[in-house]
């Protein structure tokens, strides 16, 4: 594992540092706007007073914090996989290139001494059955601090909060009683706590630690001028009615609905999407203060 020299420091000197994951940048936004905004997480990471550690593959290396050629290269690449847990020690014994998930960059930032880690949406239960997100079990078992904007609005969310229990998932609303859906800031399904500052967020990792829990800390947060929940539910639905009738499935599920979902809203899943990922880089970087 290579960590950056920034990064290195930071930790030795206990200095704020929040991970961002690559899959979002390989795989979940288009070329060029995924590289814009990969360099716009680092610069919002920094303007809150943290240094920026984004987790990568190059050439079977896990970095920890990438140069801007780095960047650059993950994001332009062509042949980068999305490395999740069972497929990232393939990806790193081949030498291969590779964009990790919620899951895979929990692990690996556990792994770096890292405390907070900033995404956009989880993975999390799919309406078709036993497709489920590796994201859910593996935020078990890593002991950080993980800030999303919830769900993909495209998975079952009860379920996807009934898993989180499950497997003892510590869950908080910031600011919020209710499950945030991505790109709608709320859902009518309850949380069990609510927090209404970072130093609160912060608070809650510490006692998390004391009492030996091995599970993260999800701090979800809703998105600004995000779209009704009806809304979204009513594309949703929508796009899932075509995708049948069109007999897609598989892996070519979930980018035609999030396209269709972004056709259905005039652009304007897109717009929030962005939006959400740097108002969760910026509360990342403000908790990580705190535990700093
Ligand atoms: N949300 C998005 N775009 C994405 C992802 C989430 O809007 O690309 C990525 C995240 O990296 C998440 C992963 O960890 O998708 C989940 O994929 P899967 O359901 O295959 O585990
Ligand atoms: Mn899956």
């Amino acid at each position: 594992m290579l960590i950056s020299g920034e990064v290195k420091d930071a930790l030795q000197s206990d200095k704020p540092v929040v991970a961002l994951e690559s899959t979002v940048i390989t795989h979940g936004l288009p070329v060029p706007v995924n590289l814009k905004t990969a360099r716009r997480l680092e610069e919002a990471v920094r303007q809150e007073g943290a240094v920026p550690a984004t987790i990568g593959i190059l050439a079977g290396k896990v970095h920890v914090g990438l140069t801007a050629a780095e960047l650059e290269e993950l994001a332009g690449r062509n042949d980068v996989e999305k490395a999740s847990l069972w497929n990232l020690a393939a990806v790193v014994a081949a030498g291969k290139w590779g964009g990790t998930t919620v899951a895979t960059t929990a692990h690996l930032a556990v792994r770096a001494g890292i405390r907070v880690f900033a995404t956009g949406g989880i993975g999390g239960v799919h309406p078709l059955a036993y497709d489920e997100s590796s994201d859910l079990l593996a935020l078990s078992r890593t002991p950080l601090v993980v800030v999303s904007a919830g769900p993909k609005s495209i998975l079952d969310l009860p379920a996807t909060l009934e898993r989180l229990e499950s497997y003892g998932v510590g869950v908080v609303g910031y600011k919020t009683k209710h499950l945030p859906a991505f790109h709608s800031p709320d859902s009518p399904y309850e949380l069990p706590a609510t927090i209404w500052s970072e130093a609160e967020a912060a608070a809650h990792w510490r006692a998390a630690r004391e009492l030996g829990l091995p599970a993260a800390t999800m701090v979800f947060n809703p998105v600004s001028q995000g779209i009704p929940f009806s809304e979204v539910m009513s594309c949703v639905e929508q796009a899932n009615e075509e995708a049948r009738a069109a007999g897609i499935g598989g892996k070519d599920l979930t980018p035609y609905l999030l396209r269709r979902l972004s056709e259905l809203s005039d652009g304007r899943s897109d717009e929030i999407n962005l939006r959400l990922l740097e108002e969760n880089a910026r509360l990342a970087a403000r908790i990580a203060r705190h535990l700093a």
